[in-house]
């Protein structure tokens, strides 16, 4: 190839690579697969290889490669980074619009720019002539820190803005954060290299935005979102706040997408319940929201107060993190044998609930946390995640403090208990003879995703089984109305409805009666691909694990689990005996692939829905044949949006896609799932 030929394939390749970036970073739409991407910047880094002269600073492909640096130098911020106010409540806000409208001294109403608050680092980037030239901390305000090197490395921070109109210089602000999918993954595999678990995102970005070593922050999954403008020198920027991020979306940064502007406190409020709904369907931690006044001449004239800008406020969610004490630990028996132990804490308020217990997961995670009985703990419930332990105090903890013992027989029937090798777990080895996981096992039986045993409730089984009225699956359907209306608590008619219950629940289908038999390893979604690939109880009690892997879903650990269940002459004989009671269910036509009724339709699933997870969702439109894809383009052929849905929505809006609420949705599967 010649070498005009080269720098043209060059440039071409650099355009579409920051273009796909732009798609799947800044619009959330991307465009090819990712094997397509990969061959791109594979392809550039060839030439760039045998063409050194041809490297820019900002090619795609530089954005790692720096060595690691001593120390951080220092840069003064032209404009200070200063600090929000913060509100705590309603009052605050309709303070803050008072304030503002009494210093205007004008009643007129006002528009504010409302964005949520990401729980991450402030950062500044600086951009010369649309090239990044300058990442900073935010530092004290004043003086920050010089991360230019780490800040090339986070994947949608742009080297070169996009478009053109750029001023000369222009200082873009924002928030450098971990998305929680992102911070899971690092915490896994920090876990797996027996290292030390970060705390939060939060604090997971703040050491990644700090390695002196940029390869090493390039391997943290961090992102960017900017939020407002800095230095702007040889140039001409909008006049509003609303305008300036979507200028800033439209040179490749990325902005909020649920970015709104409002009417006065009232539209603030309306905005905070929207997205105190929203909150936990995010894929980042918010730890509040920003109002700011919209239009850029009012700021001016409103000005600062110390440290702060009088026009806008930082309108604070509940502390999602509080101290409390850990009073003990206690340790239970769950279906599987599984004991975990949990902390019996204080009662502390946290995260806009009373929290007294929380997990402490296993034996290990103690051994992490170096926690002990009348330790001070920090205590963290992040949306409706069960409460987590995530720091002990050492400096407060009392002289009594105890060491928790992890117990060495099972806390409820005495049997030795095993820890099996590589796994933090550990067990009481007594099965079903264990009262602990009878009871676990016959509450999951009943429960609404298996048999949907209603009026069979936990408090009824625990008695149930206490007065071995039931020790088995099979002794439910033998129960009888006197035994049941001779009960504490329980008459006639309450034990005539568990019967109405009981015998409602004999007509079930393959995937909840193979659900309902709690196989470890066996969820819902997965009992429905190996339903729906089998057909029959008889052929996946027949299974080798070599057939079971060919189902969508099942691994390796699953089908070794199904196996050893169905080789157990006491499960098989329980489960004849249920059929013998008359459960039953029809067969499943087993469909080959092609014949699947979805096939050939891409779903998109969004917002929150009430009857199912997003998983389970996705295993039931797959199950049916469809593909289902992370985010709505033209080849999206339904979207499913829950409440909370956003931009999936908005665009699915836009292209004329089809859209349907969770109950058109559930009616639609019902059509097709046996
Ligand atoms: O810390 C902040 C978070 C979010 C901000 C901010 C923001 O806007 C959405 N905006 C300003 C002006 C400042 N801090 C100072």
């Amino acid at each position: 190839m010649v070498a005009d030929e080269i720098t043209q394939e060059t440039n071409k390749l650099r355009e579409e690579i920051e273009t796909h970036n732009y798609r799947y970073y800044v619009l959330d739409d991307p465009q090819v697969p990712d094997a397509e991407y990969d061959r791109l910047m594979n392809r550039l880094k060839e030439i760039e290889g045998a063409h050194p002269e041809l490297i820019v600073p900002s090619s795609p492909t530089q954005r790692v490669g720096a060595k690691p640096v001593d120390d951080f130098e220092t840069v003064k911020h032209e404009i200070p980074m200063l600090s929000l106010d913060n509100a705590f409540g309603e009052q605050d806000m309709v303070d803050f619009e008072k304030r503002i409208k009494d210093r205007l001294k004008s009643d007129a109403e006002l528009e504010f720019c409302c964005e949520p608050k990401l729980d991450g680092l402030a950062i500044s980037l600086m951009y010369e002539n649309g090239e990044l030239v300058r990442g900073a901390t935010r530092g004290d305000g004043a003086v920050g820190e010089d991360i230019t090197l780490n800040a090339r490395t986070i994947s949608n921070v742009p080297l070169k803005l996009r478009a053109s109109g750029w001023p000369q210089l222009v200082e873009v602000r924002g928030e450098v954060y971990m998305p929680k999918a992102g911070f899971e993954k690092l915490n896994k595999q920090q876990a797996e290299k027996g290292e030390k678990l970060f705390v939060n995102p939060r604090n997971a970005a703040a050491g990644a935005l700090r390695q002196k070593d940029p390869s090493l922050t390039a391997k943290r999954p961090l992102q960017f979102c900017c939020y407002s403008l800095g230095l702007v020198q040889n140039g001409e920027m909008p006049d509003t706040q609303i305008e300036i991020l979507n200028t800033f979306k439209s040179w490749g940064l990325k902005t909020n997408p649920d970015t709104q502007v409002v009417k006065g406190v009232d539209g603030c409020l309306d905005y905070y319940s929207q997205m105190e709904q929203k909150r936990n369907q995010l894929d980042y931690e918010i730890d509040g929201l920003v109002f700011k006044i919209n239009s850029l001449a009012l700021q001016q004239e409103l000005g600062f107060v110390s440290r702060a800008p009088r026009w806008a406020i930082a309108h604070k969610f509940p502390a999602q993190e509080e101290m409390t004490i850990l009073e003990k630990v206690e340790f239970q028996v769950g279906r599987t044998g599984a004991i975990t132990p949990v902390a019996r804490l204080k009662p502390v308020f946290v995260g806009g609930v009373t929290v007294s217990n929380a997990t402490l997961h296993n034996s290990d995670e103690i051994a992490r946390l170096g926690v002990m009985e009348g330790d001070t703990v920090v205590i963290r419930r992040a949306g409706d995640v069960i409460p987590q332990i995530v720091k002990v105090i050492e400096e407060k903890r009392p002289d009594d403090a105890s060491e928790i013992k992890f117990p060495d027989a099972c806390p409820v029937c005495d049997s030795a208990v095993e820890r099996v090798e590589g796994e933090a777990v550990v067990r009481c080895t007594a099965g079903l003879f264990c009262e602990a996981q009878r009871k676990e096992g016959i509450k999951h039986f009943v429960s609404r995703k298996a048999m949907d045993i209603e009026g069979l409730g936990e408090k009824l089984i625990d008695v149930l089984v206490d007065q071995k009225l039931i020790t088995k699956l099979s002794d439910l359907y033998k129960l009888e109305k006197d035994q049941l209306a001779n009960l504490e608590r329980m008459a006639e008619k309450s034990a005539q409805n568990v019967l109405d219950a009981l015998e409602k629940s004999k007509q079930t289908t393959l995937p909840k009666f193979l659900y309902a038999l709690g196989i470890r390893e066996v969820g819902e979604a997965t009992a429905r691909n190996i339903a729906n690939h089998f057909g029959s109880l008889t052929d996946i009690a027949n299974a080798t694990e070599e057939q079971l892997l060919q189902v969508d879903d099942v691994g390796p650990v699953a089908s070794r689990h199904l196996v050893n269940f169905f080789s157990e002459r006491h499960n098989r004989d329980e489960i004849n005996e249920l059929n013998a009671l008359g459960i039953q269910w029809p067969t499943i036509e087993v469909k080959q692939d092609s014949e699947l009724p979805l096939k050939d339709q891409t779903w998109v699933v969004t917002g929150k829905l009430e009857t199912m997870g997003r998983d389970d969702a996705k295993a039931r439109l797959q199950a049916l044949g469809a593909k289902v894809a992370g985010s709505v383009s033209k080849k999206t052929t339904y979207l499913v949006a829950g409440p909370g849905a956003g931009s999936k929505l908005t665009k699915a809006t836009e292209l004329g896609i089809e859209v349907m609420d969770e109950q058109v949705f559930l009616d639609r599967l019902a059509q097709y799932e046996p």
